[in-house]
């Protein structure tokens, strides 16, 4: 995998080369606690490696890799344990040469061609380079790790799986009274029961209203009975990130408008899913999806079923209740690279798609995330309501009565874009009798 990564740069870079640093070691702010040590993605991509303090210089012109491991004593061997070997490193990422850190300025000083390099990863301290130095290299690895190999597929499919897994336990277990992060703990302690050991970011469990702030993390609040309960979450195989969300009832069951809303969303997301193929242009499968999630709010009351869908549609009616994006990239990042690029710019001016991560037209080997919802946002529902073009289509009663039992709502997969569709990657169970008979088990 990471040799055919390697052979993809060589042909991007031509004769020039190519320059990384990895991940480097840290601790707590004045101290010496050690913050676990996550490897730079663009690096992992490269190299395969997942240890702190390395670099890496690419010779397009002779296809060669040279890899620099910092020279570790028996001072290391006391604290963090045994010291690969040469030889060891050698066998486990194959690098053409394999060089101390401390021998780079010496090896460097015999190339002389344009270095392309990323300069601008703000915890990795810059690194004196003796070459002409373009900053580009992120863009073209950008290019690169939208398109998925079988093997980048193999490790999503493990990690969403770990993930699911985590998921489902987590609904079975989940009863009020418990703390927001003690949701967290059910969905941790089952990925690294199966040996993943990061979340792929901070997990968001949110309890009722709460699920209304996108990216809630301080979860510290008590689960209530009767409210509806948001889990958003990841987990990490080999840096490969998995990111699931699904709502569903703090008690056994939703209450018949929690469950009227969460259908609503449902039929978003399997709409996104079954709009997502090559060829398809991303914000068509977003507005495709957004128009469900108006259909469904004008069913249920929510938006005013007697005014044109076209018109609110148009308007961007529906993305006061979803104001975000339908979803992103994602890989050896939760938000993955390359949702845009010097070409791909976004769009500000539409309301209904300013918050895209991404304006690409789909391609096999792409994979990105299905993940509309249903918010009730303060600041969203009091500017619709001051304006009186957007006010006419609101049902602000219903509304109120909805958010006396709803919180926010969001289901979350992740996908694989393949030659006439799109595979859904594993995830835990949506379907509102799966999920009963989840909670059921709960309280058992
Ligand atoms: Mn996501």
């Amino acid at each position: 995998m990471f040799a055919q990564h390697r052979e993809n740069l060589y042909k991007v870079i031509d004769n020039d080369l190519a320059f990384l640093k990895g991940g480097v070691s840290a601790c707590w702010y004045d101290t010496d606690t050690d913050i676990k040590f996550r490897q730079e993605s663009n690096f992992y991509y490269l190299t395969g490696c997942l240890e702190p303090d390395y670099l890496a210089l690419f010779d397009g012109s002779k296809k060669e890799f040279t890899l620099f491991v910092p020279r570790l004593g028996a001072e290391h061997e006391l604290w963090c344990g045994k010291v690969l070997s040469i030889e060891k490193q050698k066998e486990l990422y194959n690098p053409t040469h394999i060089k101390y850190v401390d021998e780079f300025d010496q090896v460097a000083a015999n190339y002389k061609a344009l270095c392309h390099v990323i300069l601008d990863i703000p915890q990795i301290p810059n690194q004196t380079l003796p070459f002409e130095q373009k900053n580009d290299l992120h863009a073209l690895l950008a290019e690169l790790r939208i398109f998925k190999d079988e093997k980048e597929v193999e490790e999503m499919r493990l990690s969403c799986s770990i993930n699911a897994k985590a998921f489902n336990y987590t609904m079975g277990h989940l009863k009020a009274g418990m703390l927001e992060c003690e949701a967290e703990a059910l969905h941790a302690y089952t990925y690294l029961k199966n040996g993943a050991r990061f979340p792929s970011f901070c997990s968001i469990t949110a309890s009722g209203a709460n699920s209304s702030t996108l990216h809630f993390v301080d979860n510290s609040h008590v689960i209530q009975a009767g409210q509806t309960f948001l889990l958003d979450a990841g987990c990490e195989v080999r840096n490969t990130c998995s990111d699931h969300t699904r709502t569903f009832p703090v008690n056994e069951k939703f209450t018949q408008k929690q469950e009227t809303l969460y259908r609503v969303v449902l039929a978003a997301n399997k709409k996104g899913i079954e709009l997502a193929k090559p060829g398809v242009k991303w914000e068509d499968v977003h507005l495709g999806s957004l128009r469900v999630l108006l259909q469904g709010l004008r069913e249920a009351g929510l938006v005013n079923k007697n005014l044109s869908e076209d018109e609110q549609h148009e308007l961007g009616i529906a993305s006061i209740f979803q104001p975000h994006g339908l979803g992103h990239m994602l890989g050896l990042n939760t938000h993955d690279v390359g949702g845009y690029n010097s070409e791909i710019k976004k769009n500000t001016s539409d309301v209904r798609i300013k918050y895209l991560r991404t304006r690409r037209t789909l391609q096999e080997g792409m994979i990105l995330t299905i993940e509309p919802g249903l918010y009730f946002i303060d600041g969203m529902l009091e500017a619709a309501k001051a304006d009186p073009n957007k006010a006419k289509h609101l049902n602000f009663e219903v509304i109120a009565e909805y958010r006396k039992e709803c919180g926010g709502y969001r289901i979350e997969d992740d996908i694989y874009i393949t030659k006439t569709g799109c595979e859904v990657m594993p995830g835990a169970v949506k379907e509102v009798e799966e999920i009963h008979a989840l909670r059921k088990l709960a309280y058992i």
